[in-house]
């Protein structure tokens, strides 16, 4: 018999990872006012922060900020522009930590990550004192301050390592998490969008803790079967994805259903593509790619259909699987019947390139960078920004 017991999963996630980095370059930065991103040049610079430090951010300084408005709030502070790959060499000795405490590492972004180390409590101790030693030889070996959440699942542990930064740590007793969870805004929630807050707002419900009070029937009614049970979930602490190791990730993919189903087959082709850049950026943030590219389409009345294709390289750009995307769906469509969902997987999941150890930090080749520009662009505007006019012509 399997016994299910409590998991302990820490959130990981170092403190203004890219200024940190360069503070500790160059110790004269020190206490000044840090700012990570595009030339300022005088206050006409056109790009955007990255990351402030935390002096910095006492001026109203953060990232994706326009580098003209930081200059305008701080012109004294010291500009710098970022240099991807040491980060990306910081970020895979971090790794190494990790990977001392636990082999459930599942890195989702360059300076952050989830453990399970529920199987190293013996050894280590639990999931708070293993949260200690991380940050200690984060701090002795790097000396960089990480922030760390510890609950029993990723939800409340990714919310507690945000709630006491820099230099964080914060544990949610199992039990507890609803209490913890209760008077933190609902935007906290995974998933609430501004349309999904619109909602709640007009639910009366400004805390989590006034979502979790709510009927699952109200929840489900106002935002859908699939959503309103994920809130419904959330608001009470309950979250049971596991910690998904890269080394055995085997697909990544992205679905939507539509709010109402569509006959345009414009609008499920712009959507593929949407769904189609998110599954490449994150595939890419993740230094993963596959060679297995599979659309599913659910048409009225629930009929669902997948199609694959196999092809003779790993992929990870939107330039690569949107047309394979593309010819599976019109393949596999019967253009009289309404359209209720589509979605894009990848899989046979692979590292992006061979002997590279790190697995999700981009590569330097030029694909890579410009696909880590288009990601940059993407974070501030929105998907699709760069690529949709070349890629979406015909549609
Ligand atoms: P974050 O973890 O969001 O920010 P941070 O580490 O700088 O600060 P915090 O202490 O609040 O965690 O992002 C990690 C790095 O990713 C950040 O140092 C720079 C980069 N980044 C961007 O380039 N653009 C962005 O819009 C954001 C949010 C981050
Ligand atoms: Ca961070």
């Amino acid at each position: 018999m399997v016994t299910v017991g409590k998991r302990s999963i820490l959130h990981v996630d170092m403190d203004a990872f890219y200024a940190a980095v360069e503070e500790r370059e160059n110790p004269a930065l020190r206490g000044k006012p840090v700012v990570v991103g595009s030339e300022p040049k005088e206050g006409r610079g056109r790009g955007v922060v990255a990351t402030a430090n935390y002096a910095a951010r006492r001026y109203g300084i953060g990232s994706a900020m326009p580098i003209s408005e930081a200059w305008r709030r701080c012109p004294t502070a010291i500009y710098l522009r970022p240099r991807m790959s040491l980060y990306a060499d910081v970020s895979r000795e971090v790794r190494t930590i990790f990977e001392r405490f636990t082999d459930l590492v599942e890195p989702i972004s360059i300076d952050e990550a989830f453990l399970d180390v529920t199987a190293s409590h013996r050894l280590y101790g639990d999931g708070p004192a293993i949260a200690v030693l991380i940050k200690d030889a984060i701090r002795g070996e790097q000396e960089l301050t990480a922030s760390i959440g510890c609950a029993a699942s990723k939800f409340v542990a990714k919310i507690a390592s945000d709630l006491d930064k820099p230099d964080g740590l914060v544990a949610v007793r199992a039990g507890e998490e609803a209490e913890f969870l209760a008077p933190l805004p609902i935007g906290r929630l995974w998933g609430a969008g501004p349309k999904a807050l619109e909602r709640f707002r007009r639910l009366g419900c400004c805390t989590i803790g006034d979502a979790a009070r709510l009927e699952r029937d109200v929840l489900v009614r106002t935002f859908g079967e699939s959503l309103g049970d994920r809130f419904h979930r959330l608001s009470r602490g309950i979250d049971d994805r596991p910690v998904v190791s890269d080394h055995i990730r085997k697909s990544l993919g992205k679905e939507t259903t539509f709010g109402e189903d569509v006959a345009d087959r414009k609008v499920v082709e712009r959507t593929l593509f949407d769904l189609s850049e998110q599954v490449a950026s994150s595939l890419r943030r993740k230094g993963l790619a596959g060679a297995t590219v599979t659309v599913k389409l659910r048409w009225e009345g629930f009929d669902t259909v997948t199609r694959r294709r196999t092809l003779q390289e790993p992929v990870n750009t939107v330039e690569k699987i949107w047309p394979v995307a593309r010819e599976l769906l019109r393949t596999a469509d019967r253009p009289r019947l309404r359209v209720r969902l589509v979605g894009v997987t990848v899989s046979a999941l692979d590292r992006a390139e061979s002997g590279q150890s790190d697995l999700f930090v981009p590569s330097s080749d030029v694909d890579h960078r410009v696909a880590e520009a288009v990601d940059a662009l993407a974070e501030r505007f929105g998907s699709g920004t760069v690529t949709r006019a070349a890629l979406l012509d015909d549609v």
